[in-house]
């Protein structure tokens, strides 16, 4: 049988400015611009293989084992769509190549961290199959071309085709040309960088980010601030903080993020909450640690949903963790058998 088969992982990443808000609900273009840091690959990541042959006679999907309908999900097919069309214009000027474009496409995707829990599974999901895609189809496009396609898969997986410290430039332009993803700087330039991540519960998250998205662009006042006042400023000093390598500033920031991001959420109609009593419980133990260590060696930062990442430096792990562990034997809720502490590098 006549097969075509690409496999390859992509990362995870969590925003330490975080993307709340659409302009565009198709495009996902964003309301604001955002940047996030890459986790290991060894920790959390998705892993996809897609193939093709001519005897497929649909487009299908498999996520953890479990079929999903393709032709219902118009971000899967935006994400397809584009990528064929690339393929397309490459067999044109290479009358050569096997005409993949013309096949149908098996994709098979699996995680090894909780879905939808608010550990960004969409985001390594879409990276890794834009990227399979992409490998199958022998396509030349960067990183940061494919970061395009990937962003109407789901915005924040325009930020998990590279490594390191990422941002997504929201762009100005109404057909999401300029909305991509731009690498600040690689895992190498701050190779000390540490998170923990502590899943809080692995159910998933009572509000869809879409739809939450969508409910605080329409009804919450704090929102527009934040968008049109507030991150722009964090972009910069979010850059620098990176570009130079200011962990206190770093974290200052990422925290402050956070609990804004939060805030939008309860000030949207009806209020949306993310955050349980261990999410706040891992808060006041951050607070307190940097407290008693005399300046800010930890910084906490939620997506949405309850589970905790925590960024520290090499230098501080043995404080960090071993505070982390003495504390959650104490907070309620907490279940030893669900703490994946993934003590990871950024990549
Ligand atoms: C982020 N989040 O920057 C923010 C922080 C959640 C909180 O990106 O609708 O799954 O697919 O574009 O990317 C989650 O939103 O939303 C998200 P869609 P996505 O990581």
């Amino acid at each position: 049988m006549e097969l075509y088969q690409a496999t390859t992982t992509a990362p995870v990443n969590i925003a330490v400015i975080k993307y709340w808000g659409k302009r565009d609900a198709k495009l996902n273009l964003p309301t604001n611009s955002s940047l996030s840091v890459t986790l290991s690959q060894d920790d959390l990541r998705a892993l996809t293989t897609a193939s093709c042959s001519p005897t497929f006679t649909e487009d299908r999907l498999w996520l953890n084992g479990v079929e999903e309908s393709v032709a219902t999900s118009s971000r899967l097919t935006a994400c397809i769509d584009n990528l064929r069309q690339l393929r397309a214009e490459l067999e044109q000027e290479n009358p050569s190549a096997p005409r993949l474009s013309t096949f149908k496409l098996h994709i098979c995707s699996e995680n090894n961290f909780p879905t939808a829990a608010g550990l960004a599974s969409s985001a390594a999901g879409f990276a890794a199959l834009v990227r399979a895609i992409a490998d199958l189809y022998q396509l030349p496009q960067s990183a940061k071309d494919l970061s395009r396609i990937a962003r109407q898969g789901s915005g924040s997986a325009c930020r998990s085709l590279m490594g390191g410290y990422v941002s997504w430039e929201m762009g100005e332009a109404d057909d999401g040309n300029d909305s991509l993803a731009e690498q600040v700087a690689p895992q190498s330039h701050w190779p000390e960088m540490r998170a923990a991540v502590l899943v809080v519960s692995a159910e998933r998250k009572t509000v869809p980010s879409t739809a939450g998205m969508q409910a605080t662009v329409a009804t919450s006042a704090l929102f527009r601030h934040r968008a049109d006042v507030v991150v722009p400023e964090r972009m910069s000093a979010m850059k620098r903080a990176i570009k130079e390598k200011d962990f206190e500033a770093f974290a200052d920031l990422t925290m402050k993020d956070s609990n804004q991001f939060h805030a939008v959420c309860l000030d949207t109609s009806p209020p949306i909450f993310y955050l349980n009593d261990t999410s706040r419980a891992c808060i006041r133990f951050v607070e307190e640690l940097n407290r008693s260590a005399g300046k800010v060696i930890a910084a906490y930062t939620y997506d949405a949903g309850p589970n905790c990442v925590i960024y520290y430096t090499v230098e501080n792990e043995e404080i960090v963790l071993g505070a982390l562990k003495k504390c959650l034997a104490n907070i309620d809720g907490w279940r030893e058998r669900d703490a994946a502490l993934a003590a990871s590098l950024p990549e």
